[in-house]
């Protein structure tokens, strides 16, 4: 059986990641492909309920325990997301750890490389697809500002973060 392949979506915050990768299920199914959605931070979990107070603004975490969180929320679906591939399962990733690297490393003292660190070992995407928006226009829409992140200078960092990340598998 072929191996699925493992698409991720990336972004800063409002710029339509959720809407395309359903939107992705959608065109794979019409074509009568197999896909499955998977969304980070998965918050139903341990720690996803930890990381949901954090960016809701409950819970006070140092910058270097929440990274380490959201990193342990991927490697929570590691054996699932392996399982999936290798059944023939499509993945559709809304955000992953280029996620993790671009937001933490926004942060005053967190550098890229040691954010990079907790994630090395996870599935490598086939493709990830960057979608760039100017963070005025993020910032017009609806919902933005009710968590932790949605600032527009922080924001602004975090784009110029994820275009450091880029690599050959990359699509902006
Ligand atoms: P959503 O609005 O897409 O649920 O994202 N984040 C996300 C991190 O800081 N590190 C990570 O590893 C991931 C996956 C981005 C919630 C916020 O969490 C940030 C926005």
């Amino acid at each position: 059986m072929m191996r699925g392949a493992l698409i991720v979506l990336e972004g800063c915050d409002r710029v339509g990641k959720t809407t395309q990768c359903v939107k992705l299920i959608e065109k794979i199914a019409a074509e009568n492909g197999k896909s499955s959605l998977l969304k980070f931070p998965e918050r139903s979990s341990l720690t996803g309920q930890l990381i949901n107070d954090y960016l809701s603004n409950k819970l006070e975490l140092s910058d270097r325990v929440v990274h380490l969180l959201f990193s342990a929320n991927r490697w929570e679906t590691e054996a699932q997301m392996k399982l999936l591939l290798k059944s023939g399962t499509n993945l559709i990733v809304d955000r992953y750890a280029f996620s993790g690297v671009a937001y933490s490393a926004a942060k005053e003292g967190m550098d890229i490389e040691w954010c990079r660190g907790p994630d090395i070992g996870l599935p490598r995407p086939d493709l990830v697809v960057f979608l760039d928006l100017d963070p005025r226009t993020a910032a017009s829409r609806v919902g933005y500002g009710e968590e932790r992140y949605e600032h527009r200078r922080f924001q602004e960092v975090v784009r110029e973060n994820f275009l450091k990340l880029k690599e050959d598998n990359w699509k902006v």
